[in-house]
């Protein structure tokens, strides 16, 4: 037989819960492992409404000065709440980009730490001891390699810990994805890589930017599991996650889940999306936003309603305030203190700087770089 199939690959699409708040009832039947209980989505969903008041008053912040460029979540609470949860805080690792900011407060990364680094101040990637979440990565791809040395030394170390880190669906253009997949597959290393396509990077649409059809085939290339999810879906994702995570527990290394999500907001305070994107579009999503789909889900169980939801509102909008209070309030640093993290054992001439503060504004010793202390006039 001269011409023979030598490999042969679909990559299937999950839906649990439809677009009218519907579970299907052969996917969830109760028992079934990684399928989200009524309690745990009350939980979730609450999470959700706190995610989007957060993000909406960072908006509110970078539009009054208080803020630098902010990259909202908005619509995209599910993919990051629904994988956040299917993973152990404090024994997994999050590995972040910048759109799952509620998957890295769920794992122990203060709210506040978050509003800080949009602020410019270093101080929000400082990682509370014993949380395993890694700072937000905004240089596209490159967590991804971080991720999969993390799990590499996990799997040397023969810990039980499982990794797992996000990008959108451009990040899967660049070199560092598929040197990262293909390293951790081909190691059996314990990761997860959780693509958020939210269908756009910044200005260039998904159909621009790839000719693979779906993402998730991207991981066949290289041997890791695929699976494609409807990531506005709470159950779905959490049940991929948490099947991935369990397959990379028991030995059976990488999975690539693509979870189809949208940027409800611009791709950052600023852009502004109304230049390249069609309203009819957009309006198609609002109408699969994940909160929205949860809400009708535990409406139809009785378990919320309208009251419930002013409350939440209420509740989540305080919450914010609170992230603001907090993120504000915090003293300005010591000019001393940038010279803390940079090396194990400061050399003398910085230690000498640290001692005396002689620092120029270009943060050198003017005697020691033979400058002088103030610019010269002409
Ligand atoms: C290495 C690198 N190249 C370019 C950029 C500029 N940039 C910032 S976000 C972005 C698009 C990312 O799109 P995607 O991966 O889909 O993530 P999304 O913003 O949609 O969540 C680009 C090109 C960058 N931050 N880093
Ligand atoms: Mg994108």
């Amino acid at each position: 037989m001269p011409i023979r199939t030598v490999y042969q690959a679909t990559i299937e699409h999950t839906q649990i819960l439809d677009e009218r708040g519907v579970l299907d009832p052969a996917l969830s039947k109760p028992g079934t492992p990684g399928i989200l209980t009524d309690e745990q989505v009350l939980h979730l969903y609450e999470r959700m409404l706190e995610a989007r008041a957060v993000d909406e008053r960072a908006f509110v912040l970078q539009r009054s000065n208080r803020m630098y460029t902010y990259p909202q979540n908005k619509g995209q609470e599910a993919a990051a709440l629904g994988s956040g949860f299917a993973m152990r805080r404090g024994t997994d690792w999050i590995v972040p980009c910048y759109r799952e900011n509620a998957a890295m407060v769920m794992h122990g990364m203060p709210w506040h730490h978050i509003y800080l680094h949009w602020m410019g101040d270093e101080r929000g990637n400082v990682v509370p001891p014993g949380v395993r979440v890694m700072p937000i990565a905004v240089p596209i791809g490159t967590q991804m390699l971080h991720a999969t040395g993390i799990a590499w030394a996990a799997k040397l170390r023969r810990e039980d810990a499982v990794v797992i880190t996000y990008f959108g669906d451009g990040a899967t253009s660049e070199g560092d994805f598929h040197e990262a997949l293909n390293f951790a597959a081909t190691f059996g290393v314990p990761a997860i890589f959780f693509c958020q396509n939210n269908q756009w990077a910044i200005s260039v649409p998904r159909e621009t930017q790839t000719a693979s059809e779906t993402i998730a085939q991207k991981g066949l290339g290289y041997g890791a599991a695929c699976q494609q999810v409807d990531g506005n879906d709470l159950f779905a994702v959490h049940k991929a996650v948490y099947d991935a995570r369990e397959r990379a527990r028991a030995g059976g290394g990488v999975t690539i889940i693509e979870a189809m999500t949208y940027r409800l907001g611009d791709h950052t305070t600023a852009d502004d999306a109304r230049r390249y994107r069609d309203q009819a579009e957009v309006e198609a999503w609002q109408a699969r936003d994940p909160i929205l789909r949860t809400r009708v889900y535990l409406e139809s169980k009785g378990l919320w309603d309208a009251q419930r939801q002013r409350a939440g509102e209420e509740r989540a909008k305080a919450f914010a305030t609170e992230v603001v209070r907090a993120a504000e309030g915090i003293a300005p640093p010591k000019p001393e203190e940038m010279f803390d993290h940079l090396y194990a054992e400061m050399p003398p001439e910085l230690r000498l700087q640290r001692d005396t503060k002689r620092t120029s504004s270009l943060g050198q010793d003017p005697s020691q770089a033979g400058l002088r202390s103030e610019p010269q006039r002409a």
